[in-house]
């Protein structure tokens, strides 16, 4: 018999790679989707079966995790080995626009699962995993971020997950449910949504002219969400639930990010001035690995830039609050779950830069009824 996984937010950079990583090991995989007026199934169209597909092992549903009758109604229909909670709206500077929607879905929803599950009597069956994360941390209180270490929330978002983790724990210790945090620190990949840092860096330095940052001075300990996706699976394995950092150790200003992406195509910035008016300036391009990259058509159009700005700094992505340094110490992970990453920081910019210059090349192809454009880079 198949074991059958429910996941929240199918649709997300997260839920795709674990569902395919799920469907990979037998699971028969259920996905809660939100309803819109497009398609925003992209993420996972290469798993999609037609309903009419018999034994299906990808079953979407329509449904919110501010709806709390029509989340229990899933879990009541599909009675889920696992549940993993990954729907949430995850954006931290989008969260001090939609405070209140943002504490109902990354707040209130947790509670919802747990409370089907206690209410449908699924608690000696079904375990659950809860998308927690290191913006938990905040206003750091020690350095690297451990399981031990005080949370200092600093967004509405953060303070969202927060009742989030605690009411997972609160619903471990008072129900004994099979119910986890994972605390993940930052993960990407050619999959991350086009508004968060990393996304908007590797699709900006072919696409732009010029980028426009926020603030390029705080620190991230990023890793590839293919990795963090088998630390969610792991955490769901073992025999007692707890909570985990995953995390790889290693933190890196938004600026040095910016030089690697750029570096990922042969480019060299330089960054000037200081605050609102610093700036990185397109300095040399080694042209052998452009060509390599992206290809020779595009060099001279790329070679006019030398001098330009291509990276400034607009206090429209300042936040309100911020959170300056995050780096995470994934020892419990590493022993207890035997999770390693296997991506590191640079093999993550490789990953994304050569799936976005591959997009770049494909939608100034289309763009131009099929002919190639040379000035794409322009
Ligand atoms: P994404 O923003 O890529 O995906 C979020 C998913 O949640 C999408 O499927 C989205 O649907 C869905 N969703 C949003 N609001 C609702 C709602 N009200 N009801 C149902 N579904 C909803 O996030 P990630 O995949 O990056 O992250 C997954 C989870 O992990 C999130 O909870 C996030 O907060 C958390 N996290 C992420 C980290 C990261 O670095 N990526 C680190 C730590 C935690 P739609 O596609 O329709 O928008
Ligand atoms: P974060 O990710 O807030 O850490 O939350 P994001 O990539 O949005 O920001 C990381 C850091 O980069 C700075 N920054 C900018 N950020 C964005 N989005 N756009 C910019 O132009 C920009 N310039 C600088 C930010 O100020 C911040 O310091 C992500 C989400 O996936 C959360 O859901 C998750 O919980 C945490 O990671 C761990």
């Amino acid at each position: 018999m198949s074991k059958v996984a429910l996941i929240t937010g199918i649709t997300g950079q997260d839920g795709a790679y674990l569902a395919e990583y799920l469907i990979k090991k037998g699971y028969i995989v259920h996905g809660i989707k939100r309803r819109s007026s497009m398609f925003n199934t992209d993420r996972i169209d290469h798993l999609y079966q037609d309903p009419h597909v018999e034994n299906r092992n990808l079953i979407l549903h329509y449904g919110d995790l501010t709806d709390s009758l029509n989340l229990t109604r899933i879990i009541g229909e599909i009675q889920p080995d696992e549940i993993y909670n990954l729907a949430a709206m995850s954006h931290v500077k989008v969260s001090f626009d939609t405070p209140e929607y943002t504490a109902n879905a990354d707040g209130l929803g947790v509670l919802r699962i747990l409370e089907a599950v206690r209410l449908l009597n699924l608690i000696p069956k079904t375990r659950i995993y809860q998308a927690s994360t290191s913006e938990l941390y905040g206003l750091v209180q020690e350095v690297p971020q451990k399981e031990t270490t005080p949370f200092y929330p600093r967004s509405p978002y953060a303070v969202a997950k927060l009742y989030g983790y605690w009411i997972t724990v609160n619903y471990r210790e008072a129900y004994k449910m099979h119910a986890s945090n994972g605390i993940l620190f930052n993960h990407e990949s050619p999959l991350r949504g086009e508004t968060f840092v990393t996304r908007k860096v590797t699709r900006a330095v072919g696409m732009q002219k010029k980028v426009y940052m926020g603030n390029l001075s705080s620190k991230r300990d990023w890793g590839h969400a293919k990795d963090y996706v088998r630390a969610m699976y792991a955490i769901l394995q073992q025999d007692e639930p707890s909570d985990y950092v995953i995390a790889t150790g290693i933190t890196t200003t938004i600026r040095d990010f910016l030089r690697m992406a750029f570096a990922e195509i042969g480019v060299e910035i330089i960054f000037k001035g200081e605050n609102v008016n610093e700036v990185a300036v397109l300095n040399y391009i080694d042209e052998k690995v452009f060509i390599e990259r992206v290809g020779e058509v595009y060099l001279d159009n790329f070679r006019k830039r030398i001098g330009d700005e291509v990276v400034g700094v607009d206090p429209q992505y300042f936040r309100p609050t911020e959170v300056d340094l995050l780096i995470g110490d994934a020892t419990k992970a590493r022993t207890r779950l035997g999770w390693e990453p296997k991506y590191d920081l640079a093999s993550l910019i490789e990953d994304m830069m050569l799936n976005d210059i591959k997009l770049m090349k494909k939608e100034s192809y289309l763009k131009e009824g099929g002919y190639e454009v040379l000035n794409y880079f322009e």
